[in-house]
C-alpha cells in the first residue's frame, strides 16, 4: 500500500560488463602494453589505475571506452536484463535505468539508448535518464557499483545500494551501506524493505 516504489539502476558495471570490455577490447587493440587484471582491479576509475602502472596508459584506456561500438557491445552482466524486467512488471513499481555517460559524447549517449533497446526492449527506452549527477534524480533506491555518488545536492532522496564489483568488492562497508553482492543475491527483500 502507499506510494509506488521508484528504483534507479545503473548500467555500466551493474547491467553491462563495463570492465570486462574494456580489458578484453584494450588487450587487443594493445597486446604489448601491461594491463591490470579484474582481481587487481582497485578504485572505481580505471583509468587512474591505469595512469599509476604507467601515465601513458591513462589516455589509452580512455581511447577503449571512447572509440565506437564499445558501449553498444558490452555484455550484459548476468541476471541483471532478467532482474529489471521483472522489476519493471512488479505492482507499485518504476524502474528507471540511470546512466552517466562520458564528456566524449560522439558515440556513447547513442551506444547507451541502442543497448537498452537490444536487451530490454525498444519501450523501455521511456525509463532511459543520462545524467552527469545522480543527486539530482530522486528515487527511494539506486543501486550502483560507484562507492562515491557525489553531486549539487546534498541530502539525495535515495538509498545508495552498492553493487558488488571488482573494484569495490575489497572495500569496507560502513555499517549503514547495504550492498547487492550480484544480482543473484535478493534484491527482491531490498525493495520489499523500501515499501510502506
Ligand atoms: O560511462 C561510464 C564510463 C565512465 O564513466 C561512466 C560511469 O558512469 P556510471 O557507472 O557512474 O553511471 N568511466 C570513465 C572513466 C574514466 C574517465 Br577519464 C573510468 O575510468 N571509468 C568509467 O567507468
Amino acid at each position: 500500500s502507499g506510494k509506488r516504489l521508484r528504483v534507479l539502476v545503473d548500467m555500466d558495471g551493474v547491467l553491462a560488463d563495463f570492465e570486462g570490455g574494456f580489458l578484453e577490447k584494450y588487450r587487443a587493440r594493445y597486446p604489448d602494453e601491461p594491463f591490470i587484471t579484474l582481481d587487481d582491479r582497485r578504485g572505481f576509475w580505471v583509468s587512474a589505475q591505469y595512469g599509476q602502472l604507467r601515465s601513458d596508459l591513462c589516455e589509452k584506456a580512455m581511447s577503449i571506452w571512447q572509440s565506437k561500438d564499445f558501449f553498444i557491445e558490452l555484455q550484459p552482466l548476468p541476471g541483471g536484463v532478467e532482474a529489471v524486467k521483472e522489476m519493471s512488471k512488479m505492482e507499485n513499481t518504476d524502474v528507471f535505468i540511470c546512466t552517466s555517460p562520458i564528456m566524449h559524447y560522439k558515440h556513447c549517449p547513442y551506444e547507451k539508448y541502442a543497448w537498452v533497446e537490444k536487451h530490454l526492449g525498444h519501450s523501455f527506452l521511456e525509463q532511459v535518464i543520462l545524467t552527469r549527477d545522480k543527486t539530482l534524480i530522486t528515487g527511494d533506491i539506486l543501486i550502483d557499483d560507484k562507492p562515491d555518488i557525489l553531486g549539487v545536492e546534498p541530502k539525495p532522496t535515495w538509498e545508495h545500494i552498492l553493487f558488488t564489483a571488482c573494484h569495490n568488492k575489497h572495500l569496507p562497508t560502513s555499517p549503514s551501506q547495504r550492498r547487492l553482492l550480484s544480482w543473484s543475491d535478493d534484491w527482491r527483500a531490498v525493495l520489499d524493505s523500501k515499501r510502506w
